[in-house]
């Protein structure tokens, strides 16, 4: 592809570790870290490398993952091995260390070294906002918002986010997290609950017994107590099934621009799950790749540094399809790209499925049934607004 340049007055840098591609959750797990392979490979076959400063990501260390995790946890997952769990047993066994084993988050050859890839990527991202060699860092291979403290979930062992963002909090006063996932942000919600220098968004489907995990509840904002500096400073935005990219980007501008007005961050993280894309294996969202696309440009037009994350994304030719066109984005030449994908993208074939002529911004799957009313939208708009009033920058 011609004419892919470097963005004028700007720098963006792209984080990644091959290393971490190759690792397999196992044969029909939906979570494939080949996804990451299929995205970059479209990413480079646009030409787009020669607009970013690229990096080849190291390891976290321990001592950089014992910033956010227990030593306790650390060593277990260290040291344990892929026993293969007899096949019946694994979703009734009651007592998995540290949720370990179970079919969402299965133990793997290198288990430890692909959570540690993930958030080194993560973490390089933001040393590189953070000395300011980077405006826009771009980390697909993180964004695993669902890891605890001290436990495995949702298929996220490390949550190289929060190590992140404790990079970020070192020089930036105060930090948005937004999570556009089909799943709430959980972990990153938690780890960050009762700080007022990080306020934590996500737009997520919810229903409590039928869709993990079940948090992110309207009015779940933070610490009850006044006397908690984290009271109010998290934002649940509970969506239903088939959302539409007009709906999203209004809720998304709508609330966005309202906190950033109020809470006045000095840097945004955006996780850029692309689960909720329509056509996705576990999502149930209507998003195509621009309404998806659109959350990544508003957060842009913030001009504020930002990283972005990739996260959940269980139909790969449609991760690599919103992922290249969110790096675009970021280079600033979304409009010079040829949407019909490259002749020689090394995974043409996975495209195939779609139509002879792939292309970048086609419309995903089947549509769902959209259960969201416009009155449901604008009663999430108000009770945020409310809730910003009791924001202080
Ligand atoms: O819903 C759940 C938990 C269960 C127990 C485990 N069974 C398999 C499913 C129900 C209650 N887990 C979710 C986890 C979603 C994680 C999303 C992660 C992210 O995108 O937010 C960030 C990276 C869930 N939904 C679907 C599955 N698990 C699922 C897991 C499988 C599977 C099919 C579906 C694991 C193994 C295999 N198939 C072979
Ligand atoms: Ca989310
Ligand atoms: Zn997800």
């Amino acid at each position: 592809e011609a004419n892919i340049t470097r963005p004028k007055g700007y720098t963006v840098s792209f984080h990644c570790n091959p290393d971490m591609e190759k690792h397999h959750f196992g044969m029909t797990h939906p979570m494939k870290p080949w996804r990451l392979t299929l995205s970059k490979s479209l990413i480079y076959s646009y030409g787009m490398s020669f607009a970013m400063d690229n990096y080849i990501s190291r390891a976290a260390t321990y001592e950089e993952l014992a910033d956010f995790h227990s030593t306790d946890y650390l060593d277990f997952l260290g040291t344990v091995l892929p026993e293969p769990v007899p096949r019946d047993l694994e979703n009734q066994n009651p007592d998995l260390k540290f949720n370990l084993g179970g079919s969402d988050c299965p133990l793997f050859e290198g288990l430890y070294d692909y959570c540690s890839m993930s958030a080194g990527g993560a973490l390089d991202a933001a040393r590189k906002i953070c000395s300011e060699q980077s405006d826009i860092a771009i980390a697909w291979g993180g964004g695993l918002h669902h890891a605890k403290k001290a436990e495995a979930s949702g298929f996220c062992y490390i949550n190289d986010i929060v190590i992140s963002i404790l990079q970020l909090l070192r020089f930036h006063p105060r930090v948005l997290y937004i999570d556009i996932d089909v799943h709430h942000g959980d972990g990153v919600e938690e780890a960050f609950f009762s700080t007022d220098r990080v306020m934590t968004v996500s737009f997520h489907k919810y229903d409590p017994n039928n869709f993990f995990p079940g948090t992110g509840a309207l009015d779940d904002n933070g610490p009850k107590s006044e006397h908690n500096s984290g009271a109010h400073h998290a934002v649940n935005v509970p969506l239903q099934d088939g959302i539409t990219d007009e709906q999203y980007d209004m809720l998304f501008n709508t609330i966005i621009g309202r906190i950033v007005e109020k809470f006045r961050p000095s840097a945004i993280a955006l996780q850029c799950g692309a689960d909720s894309l329509a056509g996705d294996r576990l999502g149930r969202f209507n998003l195509q790749v621009q309404g998806h696309g659109a959350c990544v440009e508003f957060c842009k037009r913030m001009n504020l540094p930002l990283i972005l994350f990739g996260g959940g994304g269980y139909t790969p030719r449609n991760v690599a399809r919103a992922w290249t066109y969110e790096t675009s984005i970021a280079i600033g030449c979304q409009d010079k790209i040829n949407p019909i994908l490259p002749q020689h993208t090394p995974w043409r074939d996975q495209f195939r499925q779609d139509t002879l002529f792939p292309t970048l911004e086609q419309i995903l799957g089947e549509p769902r049934l959209n259960k969201n009313p416009p009155k449901r939208l604008q009663d999430i708009v108000q009770h945020v607004t409310e809730q910003l009033r009791f924001v202080q920058a």
